[in-house]
């Protein structure tokens, strides 16, 4: 799976690209992250991306002709991209956005700065609005992130086989508590059934403390059936 992400902050990117789950999906070609600087494609002599918005008020809008002219450069060498655009207004990401993101081999992240960018480049150059949660970033390169961490862990061979591609959210509920050595710390212990060795009270356990977890921290997702 390949992002190309347009953004004035390309170095931010180095968070996901140099280490971790998704560092390794990149050398073991399964994923590839190409960032283009939103700047290399102006045509004034200052580089500038913005200009102050039609009908006054506050803040700067980022224009359309860099904008455009780089998704054109992108769409040449994948011409069958798609265009996200990381906004507040847009999708909310969830499990089953990401599910159905993961069709796309190829997905171009757009990421806004200032207060906004044209609606003329919504209207006509971006296929998808897509929003990490209602509330304000500084701008779109973190949401890219997020959306490119939350799914590219679920590109097939990115985790080993001892990694879960779903943690909670593995049948629609939230994941039971996890417990490793010392057996007991501080007077605390693990719970006794982790320590029988007997599979089937295990599972059994885990599946109620499951339950219980999704009932008292997330009754909103006890009937959901959009998750996959
Ligand atoms: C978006 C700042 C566009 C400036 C933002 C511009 C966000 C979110 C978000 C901030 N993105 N989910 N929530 N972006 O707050 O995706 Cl021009």
């Amino acid at each position: 799976m390949r992002f190309d992400i347009i953004t004035i902050f390309p170095e931010m990117f180095s968070a996901i690209r140099d280490e971790g789950v998704i560092a390794r999906g990149i050398k073991d070609s399964l994923l590839s992250i190409h960032t283009w600087q939103l700047r290399d494609f102006t045509k004034n002599k200052y580089r500038n991306v913005d200009d102050r918005p039609y009908g006054g008020g506050p803040g700067m809008v980022m224009q359309v002709q860099p904008i455009r002219d780089c998704i054109g450069a992108i769409k040449k060498e994948i011409p069958n991209t798609r265009v996200i655009y990381l906004s507040p207004q847009g999708r909310k990401l969830d499990q089953s956005l990401i599910s159905e993101l993961l069709q796309y081999e190829n997905i171009t992240l757009l990421c806004g700065r200032y207060e906004g960018i044209d609606q003329r480049i919504i209207d006509h150059d971006v296929d998808m609005e897509v929003s990490i949660g209602d509330y304000v970033i500084s701008g779109g390169e973190l949401a890219a992130m997020v959306l490119i961490d939350s799914m590219g862990r679920q590109v097939k061979g990115v985790l080993g086989n001892s990694e879960s591609t779903q943690d909670s959210f593995f049948d629609g509920h939230l994941e039971y508590p996890q417990y490793s050595r010392p057996e007991e710390i501080d007077g605390q212990k693990v719970p006794d059934v982790l320590l029988s060795g007997h599979q089937k009270n295990i599972d059994t356990w885990r599946e109620e403390q499951s339950k219980l977890n999704t009932s008292s921290k997330r009754k909103d997702l006890l009937n959901k059936t959009e998750l996959d």
